[in-house]
């Protein structure tokens, strides 16, 4: 087996390479991490809640010999709402249109039933070469980091799965990302470059604000209502009257769930939970797009909005 451990120089090449590479793992296995620890910048929202992920996120690595563009997906798992199966066909669609399919595995967790769900399915995608990562290495000492590694190896032997490399890393440590990259990009076909120098991701920012409040939303909140929630973003507009130097963004975004009784959870006593979700990413926000912000942000209910065709419409799935 071949795991790699440290940096290895790539030979100049003078040819330039662009293409796709997806990370596909269970909810929760750190690709967003990942992706946004490549990238440099957070083009992802993450957060230890299961299914934080809900559409395909794409990051962009520049080099100058290269262009490598992540396609973060959700994470693939036993759907039980429609939503759920929703983002599982995304996750399908993208693999099926990638240079190459990362396969994310936590170190800090026994491969199990989810893990090997997905292992089965990429072992019948026989074309794209995949790379397994193992993820999360600063939770792990050595031992049972190369018992997580061996692990691997094996899956891929009994599925009958090449894994060109297998890749442990750290996103939150930093540990390997850059040699990722660089494993990653031989296998990206020869080409030009595929987005404008300096883009970091093809997401509106209307959604990556929708994705910013629903992550602070996100936090905090147990049991299934991190699957209820949702963030539209209604209208983004420069308040009018403002002098030159000092605009401000008006925000006007709504926050759905499924339930009225959902409600006094994400409101909080006295609205002192809405508020700080709102000061949480309007500073987040402000961030992205180096402007001061107000937000305006609703509670509204969308009942069961998970399982109705017609309300998913509406939110955007
Ligand atoms: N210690 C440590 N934690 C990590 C690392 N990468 C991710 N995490 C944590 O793991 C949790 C899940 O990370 P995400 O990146 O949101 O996971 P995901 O695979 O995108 O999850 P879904 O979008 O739900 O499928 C978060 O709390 C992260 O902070 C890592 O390298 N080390
Ligand atoms: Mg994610």
């Amino acid at each position: 087996m071949s795991v790699r451990t440290q940096s290895s120089e790539q030979p100049a090449e003078a040819v330039h390479r662009a293409g796709f590479a997806c990370f596909v793992g269970r909810p929760n296995a750190g690709k967003s991490t990942l992706t946004n620890a490549l990238v440099g910048q957070k083009v992802a929202i993450t957060s230890n809640r299961p299914q934080t992920t809900r559409h395909t996120v794409r990051g962009i690595v520049h080099r100058p010999d290269a262009q490598l563009v992540l396609v973060d997906t959700p994470g693939l798992h036993k759907p039980r709402t429609l939503l759920g199966e929703r983002l599982n066909d995304v996750v399908r669609t993208t693999w099926a249109e990638v240079d190459v399919i990362g396969f994310c595995l936590p170190a800090d967790q026994k491969i199990g039933p989810g893990d090997r769900f997905i292992a089965k399915e990429l072992a019948g995608i026989k074309k794209t070469p995949k790379i397994a990562v193992v993820t999360k290495t600063d939770l792990v000492d050595s031992k049972a980091l190369a018992e997580q590694l061996i692990a691997v190896d094996q899956l891929g032997k009994e599925l009958g799965i090449t894994w060109q490399e297998i890749v442990p890393v750290s996103a939150t440590a930093g540990k390997q990302v850059d040699l990722l990259a660089d494993l990653l990009i031989p296998l990206m076909p020869e080409g030009p470059a595929l987005y404008p120098e300096g883009d970091l991701t093809d997401e509106p920012e209307q959604v990556m604000v929708a994705e910013l409040i629903r992550e602070a939303a996100l936090e905090g909140v147990r049991d299934e209502l991190p699957h209820s929630i949702a963030v539209v973003v209604e209208e983004m507009l420069p308040r009018e009257d403002r002098p030159a130097d000092k605009p401000l963004l008006d925000i006007h975004a709504n926050l759905y769930i499924e339930r009225s009784s959902q409600k006094g959870i994400v409101i909080g006593p006295k609205g002192k939970r809405l508020k700080d979700v709102g000061i949480k990413s309007r500073k987040q926000i402000e961030a992205l797009l180096g402007t001061p912000v107000f937000l305006d942000l609703h509670v509204k209910v969308a009942k069961d909005w998970q399982r109705d065709p017609k309300q998913l419409r509406r939110l955007g799935f």
